[in-house]
């Protein structure tokens, strides 16, 4: 039980955790090889997707074992838009390692990371990476840490030489130091040059555990030297209950067993083990799920308490559902080896889990719901339609797979258009979806921007006087009718009413009358868009009665609408949203002028509830806001957010009524 670690594997894209990730497999010879990003052969990011892009895509699984520990990896994509669906892995893992390059403008980026791990209470480190790297600034990347999160970020290890000149690191809690000679640890007397910043490190690092620890800080002011027990076990205590945040430092890329064997130690001795109990009542949460389209589903999940035997009957209690597993493996990569059970602290496939979701609690009986982590909305939409005629049954069945892998993305009808959209967190997370979709289900689709629901009305009354009269063969067809329209309040609709005196139009006609009014009124006179907001009444008109007909009094109504509209001042209304946007301070005026430009209307601007970012409300048009998500991350560094819904109908400028009509006739 104490052996068990469940570590994931975070930080900002590129920063070189699925590198590292190989690494510490390589180390501990869970793998016989280690593999490359570049050439697609690393164990974590073996989907087609990842490999193709040299970047992960989805959160991968990993394992590996010491004389000492038993660890699980999670390694969690970094790149933003991939990043959301690993909340729900990172609610599986007892500790986590954050992977960063040491640059510090790069620092800033992992705030919404930190803060996620902080509220969880999830023990964490950072690993400042690829200090082989020309260029590497390690103290500046360690001032940023401090100024961005304060001193409970503290060095554990400091670098021996830096870029083309580094070797290994300084453990300054045991005051040891390691290089790495043919990628084999081995330790060596600490420098001369290195002793003075070594020491310098090394109270920082005990001044940060006496934060914590008042026999400490008493030691500290009476100068008097504490015992490497009492720090070690500082060390522990106070990273496993998430009070300071140790920084590690390496390049898993070369100097592979100095940086691994660091990392494992540290885990080892400073991660805290799971504390589920294995003889309890079964209770395990999905944390992602895999869909291969010949094997069936896996669903990773987090054993808390309990054993999972391989045939289980299991109860879904997110979603009240009996299931049964139909086998369980551990995951290396894309490679499942079988078990027979797994208890309290693991975490393995569960295969065939039939309507079960990511997030979902299982149990076996007992009525617990674990919390499940909140995601962002999906932003970005696509409009997508197979491009082979393809039954829609078939469509919607893989479209809600792919939903089931990703919970990050989402499939609507959308409101006013009814068009089929896939939703993601991204333009990238969006096209990589639909390459999976087509990859895993040869499945075409084609895929377009949205449209945007503009719609027309009315500015003036008319009145107009529509016959139809057609003389074919047999008996004719006649219809007279005179029609009054009148513009309405935006937003109170299309309302029909007959104002017939003395039974010149018979009452049966004045259904198909009100049936031709509407039916002309779904393609307006200015782009062909709905027209709403008006009363139609119909006033006068004169029948036959041999060739009057409801079809004829139906063809008529249309007439009239046809012939009237043009003469009622037809406007363009354009749909306005309202939009939220949570944004960090220094880019706040950024994004307010962004705003203005996209002809928005800027309704308030205050501090948010999250301390450094301002809240920004705003009406907008839609057509405006097709790229927002994006525009928002790149004026932010990717921590700022939006939401939105739709507000209103607004009369368009005549300069997109132009634009959208000339769009419609090209
Ligand atoms: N110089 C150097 N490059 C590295 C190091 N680790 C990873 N890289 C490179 O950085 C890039 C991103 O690595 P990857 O592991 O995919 O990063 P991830 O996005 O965080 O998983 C790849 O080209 C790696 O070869 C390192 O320690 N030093
Ligand atoms: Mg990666």
């Amino acid at each position: 039980m104490t052996r068990r670690r469940n570590v994931a594997v975070v930080g900002p894209f590129h920063s070189g955790k699925t590198t590292l990730i190989e690494a510490i497999l390589a180390q501990c010879g869970a793998i016989p090889r280690r593999g490359s990003v570049s050439d697609g052969t690393t164990t974590t990011d073996y989907e087609p997707e990842s490999i193709d892009r040299a970047q992960s895509t989805t959160v991968g699984f990993a394992y590996c074992s010491t004389a000492n520990i038993d660890l699980t990896l999670v390694d969690c994509p970094g790149f933003l838009e991939f990043a959301e669906e690993a909340k729900f892995a990172l609610a599986g893992v007892d500790g986590a390692i954050i992977v960063i390059e040491p640059v510090p403008a790069r620092v800033k980026q992992t705030r919404t990371l930190v803060e996620f791990l902080d509220e969880r209470k999830l023990p964490h480190c950072f690993f400042v990476n690829k200090l082989d790297k020309p260029g590497s600034d390690f103290r500046g990347t360690l001032a940023e840490l401090n100024a961005t999160f304060g001193n409970r970020v503290v060095a554990e290890h400091i670098p021996i030489g830096e870029a083309e000149h580094f070797r290994g690191y300084i453990d300054l809690a045991e005051q040891r130091a390691f290089v790495a000679e043919k990628g084999v640890a081995k330790e060596i007397e600490i420098g001369p040059e290195l002793e003075a910043p070594a020491k310098e490190a090394r109270q920082k690092l005990l001044e940060a555990l006496g934060d914590f620890d008042d026999h400490l800080l008493e030691e500290l002011l009476e100068g008097v030297e504490p015992p490497l027990d009492e720090v070690r076990t500082d060390l522990r205590e106070e990273t496993s209950k998430d009070q300071i945040v140790p920084v590690l430092v390496g390049a898993g890329i070369t100097d592979i067993g100095v940086a691994a064997n660091a990392l494992l130690d540290v885990i080892e001795k400073q991660f805290p083990a799971p504390d589920g109990d294995p003889k309890a009542p079964l209770v395990a949460q999905v944390l992602k799920t895999i869909v291969h389209p010949q094997s069936g589903k896996l669903s990773v999940a987090r054993i808390w308490d309990g054993t999972l035997n391989a045939d289980a009957t299991l109860v879904d209690t997110s979603r009240d559902l009996k299931v049964r597993a139909a086998g369980l493996y551990r995951l290396q990569g894309k490679k499942q080896e079988p078990l027979t059970s797994a208890s309290a602290g693991e975490i393995v496939a569960v295969a065939r889990l039939e309507g079960v979701l990511t997030g979902d609690t299982l149990t076996s009986g007992a009525k617990i719901v674990r919390e499940i982590p909140q995601i962002a909305e999906p932003l970005f939409a696509v409009a997508i339609k197979p491009k082979e005629k393809l039954d829609e049954a078939k469509l919607s069945q893989m479209l809600a797979r792919i939903c089931e892998e990703d919970p990050t993305l989402k499939i609507v009808r959308a409101e006013f258009t009814n068009e089929l959209q896939l939703l993601g967190i991204g333009e990238v997370h969006v096209t990589t979806a639909m390459a999976k979709l087509s990859r895993k289900y040869h499945l075409a689709l084609e895929m377009k921007p949205p449209m945007v629901a503009y719609r027309e009305t009315i500015t003036q009354p008319t009145e107009i006087h529509s016959r139809y009269k057609h003389q074919t063969g047999g008996h004719g067809q006649f219809a007279d009718v005179k029609i009054k329209i009148e513009p309405r309040e935006r937003g109170h609709g299309v309302t029909f009413e007959e104002k017939i005196v003395g039974g010149v139009v018979p009452r049966q006609f004045w259904p198909a009358v009100e049936k031709g009014v509407r039916e002309a009124l779904l393609k307006g006179p200015i782009a062909g868009y709905p027209v709403v907001d008006l009363h139609v009444m119909l006033v006068d008109g004169a029948f036959h009665s041999v060739d009057s007909s409801e079809q004829a009094f139906r063809t008529a109504g249309g007439m009239a609408m046809r012939d009237g509209l043009p003469k009622c001042g037809p406007v363009l209304l354009e749909p306005i949203v309202y939009v939220e946007a949570v944004v960090p301070e220094d880019s706040a005026s950024a994004i307010l002028g962004g705003l203005t430009a996209k002809r928005g209307q800027v309704l308030s601007f205050e501090p948010a509830g999250q301390r450094g970012f301002q809240r920004v409300i705003a009406f907008a048009p839609q057509s405006e806001l097709g790229n927002y998500i994006t525009e928002l991350r790149t004026a932010t560094q990717g921590l700022g957010n939006y939401t939105w819904r739709h507000e209103r109908f607004d009369p368009a400028p005549p300069k997109v009524s132009q634009s959208v009509r000339e769009a419609v006739s090209a």
